[in-house]
């Protein structure tokens, strides 16, 4: 790819509207654009990175037996009224009439749907736990959509719902996915700390939200230093285990504000432990057994009774991740992002001084990139007629962890390469290449 040709609109100045350096930061480098209030188009630039999240998430998913489906955006009201929600949630739920005067509404979520799906097909207890999931687009109209895709109207989310017997059977569903949601956090070079949670619209009395620390994140919490240290890596998807994961973790008081008790705060956390700060909701998990069942009369046969499934759902922010990795990686001071390779727009950026009459460093560039290719790296070429400190400067803020400048400097076959963040290094193509492969491969196999 040739930045001339790219549709990658970069300004000159941060956005006087954003407010949050995620949000400057995707406006700057033309990521996304608003089309209305909490309304974004995503331009090339955040789709990648969307898309790559997006995959990540799927891996993990799948990785420990979620299966993957596509239910629409549009329901019918009829499922709502019958759980009871179609009132309860008011203002936030988007509601529309199709021609036939139908009530349909666009889903903020989808436990209805899902119960509904799953009601009509599995009748036995013997083709329990179902565990499915879909990545669909949800419209929630927020009374305050701020912070850019951070808290918006329309968004994309990953949500997951299990179909259990027994509690005892959905508490190992649950932690499947405690277990998954803090592999896929992993992945994506973030520290996620599960925190106890209110439930809110979704119900229950089971919830843990996934937070990144982050000054500009909404939500407060109150959290034991300790539980940074717990190490999920040797955990299998066993019972066993995932009990002993969750109890890992939650020996440790950390709770969003909403639970807070200052009394318990204090007297279960040493006071060099205490952590009063604000972090980024990423993920949401609830429990909340035959809340949706037992009215939509989902159950299975069981020694020949019905029994009302045991049901849990698990949300994560698609979209809003981009931002959160942009609050968690970007230093605003010296204008410098790195995306973690895993979802960086593009492996490698290719920057060569370019003089009028000269195409000599642009032919050299587009040699590197074919030999790239070959060794399945995505490089972008700057074949723009900017000055090379001025690329540069723009390349640190696209935030492409890795840079080979073509200027006067190069010698011979080494070339100037540099991790975005990092010291000027000499190196051959075959060792940039290794080098660029390597951080790859260990990112995918985390
Ligand atoms: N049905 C449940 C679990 S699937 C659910 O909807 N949970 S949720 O309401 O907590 O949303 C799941 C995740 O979506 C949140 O953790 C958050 O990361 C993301 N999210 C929620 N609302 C918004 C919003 N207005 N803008 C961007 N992301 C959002």
């Amino acid at each position: 790819m040739h930045f001339s040709k790219s549709f990658i609109p970069i300004l000159k100045n941060n956005p006087t509207e954003a407010k949050i350096k995620s949000h400057q930061l995707m406006l700057r480098i033309g990521m996304i654009k608003q089309s209305s209030a909490g309304i974004y188009s995503w331009l090339p630039l955040g789709f990648k990175v969307m898309k790559k999240i997006e995959q990540i998430v799927r891996e993990e998913q799948d990785r420990v037996g979620v299966q993957e489906i596509l239910m629409p955006t549009i329901q019918s009201s009829e499922i709502w009224k019958e759980s009871g929600r179609y009132e309860d949630y008011g203002e936030e739920m988007l509601r529309i009439k199709d021609r036939q005067d139908r009530e349909m509404l666009y889903g903020p979520t989808n436990e209805e749907l899902v119960t509904e799906i799953f009601r009509s097909s599995i009748k036995s207890y013997k083709s329990l736990p179902q565990l499915l999931y879909h990545i669909q687009w949800k419209f929630r109209d927020e009374l305050r959509p701020r912070f850019g895709i951070m808290r918006c109207r329309e968004f994309y989310m990953k949500d997951a719902y299990s179909f259990d017997l027994t509690d005892d059977d959905a508490f190992f569903s649950y932690n499947k996915f405690f277990l998954s949601y803090l592999k896929t956090f992993k992945r994506l070079n973030l520290s996620a700390i599960p925190m106890a949670a209110e439930t809110g619209p979704i119900g229950g009395n089971l919830s843990h939200e996934f937070i990144i620390l982050a000054d500009t994140g909404e939500s407060k919490i109150y959290t034991d230093k300790r539980i940074f240290e717990v190490d999920s890596s040797s955990t299998i998807l066993k019972k066993s285990s995932l009990n002993d994961l969750r109890n890992a973790y939650e020996k440790f008081y950390s709770v969003t504000d909403e639970k807070f008790n200052k009394e318990k705060f204090e007297n279960s956390v040493p006071e060099e432990f205490r952590l009063q700060t604000k972090g980024i909701e990423v993920g949401h998990i609830f429990y909340f057994g035959d809340k949706y069942s037992k009215p939509m009369n989902a159950t299975v046969d069981f020694n020949g009774k019905k029994e009302f499934v045991k049901m849990g759902s698990y949300g994560i922010g698609v979209s809003r991740l981009v931002g959160a990795i942009i609050e968690a990686k970007y230093n605003d001071n010296d204008g410098i992002m790195k995306w973690p390779i895993s979802v960086s727009p593009f492996d490698c950026a290719i920057i060569p001084m370019i003089s009028k009459n000269d195409t000599s460093n642009l032919d050299k560039s587009n040699k590197i990139f074919d030999y790239l290719k070959t060794k399945n790296i995505d490089a972008i070429i700057d074949d723009t007629d900017e000055n090379i400190s001025a690329k540069i400067k723009k390349f640190n803020l696209i935030g492409i962890p890795y840079q080979i400048i073509i200027g006067n400097k190069t010698e011979g076959n080494l070339l100037e390469f540099k991790e975005v963040d990092g010291e000027t290094q000499k190196l051959n193509l075959d060792e940039i290449a290794s080098q660029i492969s390597k951080a790859k491969s260990n990112w995918f196999h985390n």
